[in-house]
């Protein structure tokens, strides 16, 4: 039924599901909050338009929701289902009700060093698990650090992870600017998981001071800040003995 045709409050189905509201829109996707029409649980639905991609885009996707299917973690959002028609994919996961973390910093400012340090572990555990799989996510960063309904975290977004080995070298430049490590800037190759650790750090910086470490108003002045290595270190933030 086309949308002008549809009687108003008839709610948008996608298998099971019944759409509610945008939650995230992307160049490719856009996530909503869909609830099942018998047991109401919420879930995310990411939906990706096929013909609005190429043959290399196409091909992420599915490595997207290939490495999602192997990813059972606490802290990592929960692949449940993936449907697929003609034209669009589907991908059903877990629903993170409090957002993202960069919004919680943007309406609150800097966690208590305690409560980023709980936060913090919790983003460790799920990289190294990522890590030990071969998985490298390269996008982290507070967007896509989302908070459960209990303020735990959970990662999301794998669009651009991938597999790596040790011995074989990646070189796509992945993720967001203020996040990206010297070497991405630089266009070197690297194997993968030092560069999630380079944004780790960022997002670690992030939760602690409320700002980006490195930040430019061109990306040539933000690839000169990140090269150079220099960030400032507030008054407020502790030296570490006394923690
Ligand atoms: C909750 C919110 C927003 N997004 C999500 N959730 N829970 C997701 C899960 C999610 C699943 S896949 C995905 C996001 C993603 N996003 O790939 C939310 C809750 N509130 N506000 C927001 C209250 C990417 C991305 N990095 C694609 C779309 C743009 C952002």
């Amino acid at each position: 039924m086309a949308d002008r045709e549809r009687p108003a409050k008839t709610p948008i189905r996608v298998g099971f599901y019944d759409i509610e509201r945008t939650i995230g829109k992307g160049n490719f996707a856009v996530v909503k909050l869909a609830r099942h029409r018998i047991t109401k649980t919420e879930v995310a639905i990411k939906i990706i338009d096929k013909s609005q991609l190429d043959a290399s885009n196409l091909q992420k996707v599915y490595r997207e929701v290939d490495i999602m299917k192997r990813l059972d973690h606490p802290h990592i959002i929960k692949l449940y289902q993936v449907m697929e028609t003609k034209n669009m994919i589907y991908i059903v996961s877990e629903y993170a009700s409090k957002g993202e973390i960069f919004d919680y910093i943007a309406k609150y400012g800097r966690m208590a060093e305690q409560a980023a340090r709980r936060k913090f572990w919790q983003i460790l555990s799920a990289v190294e698990y990522c890590h030990e799989r071969r998985i490298v996510h390269r996008d982290l960063k507070a967007e896509n650090l989302l908070l459960d309904a209990n303020m735990n975290i959970k990662i999301a977004d794998f669009g651009f992870s991938n597999y790596y080995a040790t011995g074989e070298l990646l070189a796509t430049w992945c993720g967001s600017p203020p996040y990206a490590a010297p070497e991405v800037f630089e266009g070197k190759r690297y194997t993968g998981p030092e560069i999630d650790i380079w944004s780790l750090g960022v997002v670690l910086y992030v939760l602690v001071c409320g700002a980006l470490p490195f930040d430019g108003s061109t990306l040539q002045s933000l690839r000169d800040r990140v090269l150079s290595g220099r960030f400032r270190i507030p008054y407020f933030m502790s030296q570490g003995k006394d923690l």
